[in-house]
Parts: structure tokens; C-alpha cells; sequence
């Protein structure tokens, strides 16, 4: 006992916390992108993105994933440097959970930052029908914080069929009839313009943290204020550097903070203008409004 102790006094991260048990269903859902237009997408607990998994340091992570798709699937933790039996990949470190049956993961919590979930099986189609979501890995409580809240940004190639509500926007904006494969880009599952505004109080300082879970790159930018980078894919920055301009890689994420010192009605958008549209009701696809309080 006692020397259990002294080991756990070395490692200031080892074991230290709960373990923190969540269940992932993944199924087809109904997901509204924008009012009234409904998609059938793939998801875990009937949401895009999944469930916000949130744990501390020194944690052990437990997620049941239970599978009502009508394929095999898998979860692999990106950047968590799990046990190789708990990485997700379909015979190669994990075995896949066939439709109807359940897998539980386990794993120590990573260092503090930002991490996210999606399958390994059918890789390309299941994330873009929207199986994705974050894991945040909070410092301890005694860590001293340089932000006042957070705000997560996640981008979304969705690729799937329309609902039967019928109606939807396509890559650029165009209709597509019911019943029809189309795609639309989104940032928490929701296609610009519906995208709910940020809204700050000015001098607030507010943590994004930005996930690319698509296969483009997508240069996303802020008008009238920059960011300051603190980490990028889990990593903390050797020195936090300005960018009002972040090209996310796929896959890749940001840390990134917003020293909310501009008052006003801000784009921030993907620099990708063919990801953005330019209609008369204002911008579509990757875009969203950043208003600063006075
Ligand atoms: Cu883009």
C-alpha cells in the first residue's frame, strides 16, 4: 500500500481518478442539418456530432459501444495512445462489433487536450454519414487556465441520403429531391447559414477547439480578431503563435484562444470560398457569425 502510494506520487497523471463510463449507440437517425430539412444520417446516441466525452486527468475511460447500424463498426480513439487491443482498426488491433453486438473500450485518459472518436470499418462513408465526436481530456484542477469558457467547432463532410422530409442543400447550396444522395458540409451538424451564432461579451477569452473529421483541407478564418494557438492535435504549442487564417488538416484539431476584444457581427469562415456559398440570404456551408458584446 504504501508503496503504491509512492509510485502514484511520481506519476501525477497515473490512475489517480475515476473511471468514467459512457455508452455509445450507434444507429440511423433523423438529423435536421437546417429547418426543415431532415437527413438520414449515421450517429452515436442520435446526435451529430456524438456526445462531447469529457474526462480529467489521471481517469480511466470506459465506453460500451453498442452497434444498431446495419453494418460492422469499430471506434478508434484518434491521438489517444491507447492499448493496441483498444484502437479500433478491423483486423488489425480490434476486432469488429458486427451489427447487433456491443464492444467495450478502456483506457487510461491521455494528457490534457483535445481528441476525437469516429469508426474504423467502412471508414470514409461512416464518418461522413456523421459518426464522429470530441473526447476532452481537462488538466487538473489546479492547472492554471488562460481562458473564461470554450466553445467546440467541429467540421463535418456529410455524405448521405435526404430524410424523408425531402429537400436539402447540396455542396454548393442546390436543391437535391428526396430520396437522393447528396452532400453538405457542416459545423456541428448543422449546415450554414443555421449554424447558431457565438456570441461573447467583449474581453471574455474563449477556448475553440476546431476538428476537421473530413478529407479537405479547410483554411477556417475569423474577421476582425486572431486566435492565439496553444496546441494542435492534443500537443501544446513550444510557443503560442497569432493566426487569423488556421488551415485544418483532416483529422487534424486546434486549441485554439480568442481574446474577444472586437465588438460586432465577425464571419468566420472556411477560406475555401467554394465551401462557402454566397446567396442573397448570406452565406452558406462552412461559415458562422462570431458577435462580440460591447
Ligand atoms: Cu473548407
Amino acid at each position: 500500500m504504501v508503496a503504491a502510494l509512492a509510485g502514484a506520487a511520481l506519476l501525477p497523471f497515473a490512475a489517480l481518478g475515476a473511471t468514467r463510463e459512457f455508452t455509445l449507440t450507434a444507429a440511423a437517425t433523423a438529423w435536421e442539418i437546417a429547418p426543415g430539412q431532415k437527413v438520414t444520417a449515421w450517429a452515436y446516441n442520435a446526435s451529430v456530432p456524438g456526445p462531447e466525452l469529457r474526462v480529467s486527468a489521471g481517469d480511466t475511460i470506459r465506453v460500451k459501444l453498442v452497434n444498431h447500424l446495419p453494418e460492422a463498426t469499430t471506434i478508434h480513439w484518434h491521438g489517444v495512445p491507447v492499448p493496441n487491443g483498444m484502437d479500433g482498426v478491423p483486423g488489425i488491433s480490434a476486432p469488429v462489433v458486427q451489427r447487433g453486438e456491443q464492444f467495450t473500450y478502456e483506457f487510461p485518459a491521455p494528457e490534457p487536450g483535445t481528441y476525437w472518436y469516429h469508426p474504423h470499418a467502412d471508414a470514409a462513408a461512416q464518418i461522413a454519414r456523421g459518426l464522429y465526436g470530441l473526447l476532452i481530456v481537462d488538466p487538473p484542477s489546479s492547472a492554471p487556465r488562460t481562458w473564461d469558457r470554450e466553445v467546440s467547432l467541429v467540421i463535418g463532410e456529410f455524405s448521405g441520403t435526404m430524410g424523408a422530409m425531402g429537400g436539402g442543400m447540396g455542396m454548393g447550396g442546390g436543391m437535391n429531391p428526396s430520396g437522393m444522395m447528396m452532400g453538405t458540409l457542416l459545423i456541428n451538424g448543422k449546415a450554414g447559414p443555421h449554424v447558431p451564432d457565438l456570441r461573447f461579451r467583449k474581453g471574455e477569452r474563449v477556448l475553440f477547439r476546431m476538428v476537421n473529421t473530413g478529407n479537405m483541407v479547410h483554411p477556417m478564418h475569423l474577421h476582425g480578431m486572431s486566435w492565439t494557438v496553444t496546441a494542435t492535435d492534443g500537443f501544446a504549442a513550444p510557443a503560442p503563435y497569432r493566426k487569423d487564417t488556421l488551415p485544418i488538416n483532416a483529422g487534424e484539431r486546434y486549441d485554439a484562444v480568442l481574446d474577444a476584444s472586437n465588438p460586432g457581427s465577425w464571419m468566420l469562415h472556411c477560406h475555401n470560398l467554394q465551401h462557402v456559398g454566397d446567396g442573397a440570404s448570406g452565406a452558406t456551408g462552412l461559415a458562422l457569425l462570431v458577435v462580440v458584446e460591447p
